[in-house]
């Protein structure tokens, strides 16, 4: 039996066959800084909350993985600087040696789909880093998707990437890449990128009905559900692009590497953007929480039917 630890409020949840969203926590421990990653979590939480579902916050302490973090867990993970970076790969040895880490969205899809919850919401994916074809850059979130049962709602990949080689991985490991609403793949901070979706849906219950379709067929892995962040929020990418081409060329300068990356360039970009890619972020986590709590319920009515 995997060691997991339901909150109260997940464990009413899953005993009633109430709509659960799963939600990361390394966007609060490396993604964003204190106390906005708090007031991020508690409001994403209660959007969960208000469109009908419950939030499950996951994350790893006490040689557990917690599924639903009370509000003192919750303020514990957003101030302190000791927390880990966990995908994957780190998931055990955090676990049998009780340190206490934040999970990515690979590690949180792994630990979802051992909860038996099926929808879960981030902010944007990892993906191919611009340069990988020389560092090899890949995030472990691409092949988590490919075999994992869990529907993730994002805004897209992460800007900061090579978009274009992030969409070509996913599909040769056979990821369906939804854009919602729109023929253009959302790029994170801004609305479009220069690429055309693979798939498009309109609604929640259709893409509650592929999730239920792809177990059906027996297709492991999830699907990549790109929200576009909504018009009044977005940071138009003429203004963002050089900024990112910035914050890159320092993180190369200054050797940043492996599990650093992402969270300094987020960091630099909030830095160089006076804080206005911070909001967004927000605005785009909580546009993709709600989304994912009518696909959850789509998805129990479906399972219902
Ligand atoms: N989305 C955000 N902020 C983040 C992340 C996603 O809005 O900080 C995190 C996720 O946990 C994702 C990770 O899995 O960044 C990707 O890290 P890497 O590139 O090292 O795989
Ligand atoms: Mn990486």
């Amino acid at each position: 039996m995997p060691p997991l630890a339901f909150s109260p409020e997940v464990a009413n949840a899953r005993a009633e066959g109430r709509p659960i969203v799963a939600l990361e926590s390394t966007i609060i421990t490396h993604g964003m800084p204190y106390p906005q990653n708090l007031e991020m979590v508690l409001q994403v939480e209660d959007d969960i909350r208000a469109a009908g579902a419950v939030p499950a916050t996951i994350a790893i302490m006490t040689g557990q993985i917690h599924i639903g973090l009370a509000p003192d867990r919750l303020r514990y993970l957003a101030q302190t600087r000791d927390a880990l970076k966990l995908s994957r790969a780190d998931l055990a040895v955090a676990l049998a040696s009780g340190q206490t880490g934040a999970t990515t969205v690979a590690a949180t899809m792994s630990c979802a789909a051992l909860a038996g919850i099926e929808v879960f919401a981030t902010g944007g994916i990892g993906g191919v880093h611009r340069g990988a074809e020389l560092s090899f850059d890949i995030s472990a979130d691409l092949q988590e998707l490919a075999q994992t049962r869990v529907t993730v709602v994002a805004a897209g990949a992460k800007a900061i990437l090579d978009l274009h080689k992030t969409m070509e991985v996913l599909e040769t490991l056979g990821v369906p890449v939804i854009a919602f609403g729109q023929d253009m793949l959302p790029a994170f901070w801004s609305r479009e990128s220069a690429l055309a979706a693979p798939l498009r849906l309109d609604s929640a219950d259709e893409i509650a009905a592929t999730h239920v379709m792809r177990a059906r067929l027996g297709l492991p892995g999830g699907q990549l559900i790109a929200n576009p962040i909504p018009v009044a929020d977005e940071i138009p990418s003429a203004t963002l692009t050089p900024l990112i081409d910035q914050a890159i060329a320092e993180a190369r300068a200054q050797g940043i590497a492996a599990k650093s990356v992402t969270p300094f360039l987020l960091r630099r970009i909030f830095e160089l953007t006076d804080g206005a890619s911070l909001k967004a972020n927000i605005a785009l986590v909580r546009n993709n929480a709600r989304l994912a709590a009518k696909i959850a319920q789509a998805v129990t009515r479906a399972r219902l039917a």
